[in-house]
């Protein structure tokens, strides 16, 4: 099983679509293990986008991400990270395929409604990032037999 963590963007937040990319996951079958609503900080936001630091578009960025509060999901699953990037889409909105949630609801680049972890070093330092370690719940699944075969879970 893998952990990884969806943080539901300021744009996605105002646009009301909250339940919506939660209910994307949740019907795939992954299990959520932690969830809440914070407005990113001057330092979290630099680190969580390190990455992007020297980017002409890194103020912008940064301006966005903590224009309204975001809300940060953690998920587990097998495969999840690769699993929750594929229902996320590519990061351009306007050429995400129709099916991804950036496909069907994003047209910007950086306006793109999601963050999904990309890899399992980052996956776990972002569990870290957002989540207390009473925030992270482990609890039996109740459909895994039904969403996974023996082999698979
Ligand atoms: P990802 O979110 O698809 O993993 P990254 O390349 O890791 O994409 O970029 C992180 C975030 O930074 C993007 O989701 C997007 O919001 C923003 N971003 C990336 N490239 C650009 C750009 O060229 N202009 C403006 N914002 C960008
Ligand atoms: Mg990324």
């Amino acid at each position: 099983m893998e952990k990884t963590v969806v943080l539901v963007k300021p744009d996605a937040v105002q646009r009301g679509l909250i339940g919506e990319i939660l209910h994307r996951f949740e019907r795939k079958g992954l299990q959520v293990i932690g969830m809440k609503m914070l407005r990113l900080s001057d330092l979290k936001v630099e680190e969580h986008y390190a990455h992007h630091k020297d980017k002409p578009f890194f103020g912008g960025l940064k301006e966005f991400m903590q224009a309204a509060p975001i809300v940060a999901i953690a998920i587990e699953g097998t495969d999840a990270i690769e699993a929750v990037r594929i229902i996320v889409g590519p990061t351009k909105g306007r050429v995400a395929p129709a099916g991804s949630i950036r496909g069907d609801f994003a047209m910007s680049v950086q306006e793109n409604l999601v963050h999904a972890s990309d890899a399992p070093e980052t996956a776990a330092a972002e569990i870290e990032r957002f989540f207390a370690q009473d925030e992270i719940f482990a609890y039996e699944h109740a459909p895994r037999p039904w969403v996974y075969a023996a082999d698979e879970r």
